[in-house]
């Protein structure tokens, strides 16, 4: 089955960033073996900055794990051959040309030696509280948090122009999530599949955003600082 085709499948999900930069091997390997016994539907790789070479933390992932692994680059440094698909983000919520089309075009000819499976993904960032990194280096304003129908009409249009999931961001780290009110009327209005990922701290948010309509939320911050989230929060998805 392709990686879109389980993201897409019936029931919910949940995925685990690792941040190379933020996880020691150590680390990454006691998130690897407790996301095995979860059962955690994917593992996405990537971060803002990457001082660690990408392909060393998908061979330790891989040489550890049958989780699918999905690259979620922060930068053109963030691709690999090694993993099994891409989440090609196209920053719609931005008006910064090089994370609409500009990186793309540099990384197509590279992306067709591969054998990634390409998920071409509407990335919409929204406020969330702080200056989150993405924020900051995609020079792009977020979609102030209150603006439901702004991040709607985003969402549509991307649908609309072809990409195959809406990832809604807050960022990581993000003081706030995306508010349940606006995942639910996005979830409402798209017939693509929903993820929302940034500041999903316990089960308990978790288990709102999946009520709401996602269909796979995405948790970093809160795996990097105490693995046992994942277990917690894996109990949340179980329920649907
Ligand atoms: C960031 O959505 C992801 O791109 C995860 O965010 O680190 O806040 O969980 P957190």
């Amino acid at each position: 089955m392709t990686c879109y085709n389980k993201i897409s499948a019936p029931g919910k999900k949940m995925a685990i960033l690792i941040d190379p930069d933020k996880l020691s091997v150590q680390a990454i390997l006691s998130t690897v073996y407790t996301a095995n016994e979860a059962g955690v539907q994917m593992i996405l790789v990537g971060g803002s900055l990457m001082s660690t070479r990408i392909d060393s933390t998908i061979e330790i992932i891989k040489k550890n794990s049958d989780i699918p692994v999905v690259l979620f680059p922060g930068s053109l440094m963030q691709l690999s051959a090694k993993a099994d698909a891409l989440l090609l983000l196209s920053l719609v919520s931005g008006r910064n040309p090089e994370y609409l089309i500009g990186n793309h075009v540099l990384a197509a000819p590279y992306i067709r030696t591969t054998n990634l499976e390409v998920i071409p993904t509407g990335y919409i960032l929204i406020q969330g509280g702080n200056v989150t990194s993405v924020e900051y280096i995609s020079n792009t304003r977020p979609i102030p948090a209150d603006k439901k129908d702004l991040i709607v009409a985003t969402a549509l249009a991307s649908e609309m122009l072809g990409h195959k999931l809406i990832y809604l961001e807050a960022g990581s780290g993000a003081k706030i999530h995306v508010s349940l009110d606006v995942v639910s009327e996005v979830k409402r209005r798209i017939s693509i599949p929903l993820i929302v990922g940034g500041g999903i701290t316990s089960s308990t948010i978790a288990d709102e955003i999946l009520e709401a309509g996602a269909d796979m939320i995405v948790v970093g911050t809160a795996v990097e600082k105490n693995v046992e989230k994942i277990n917690q929060m894996m109990a949340a998805i179980k329920n649907y």
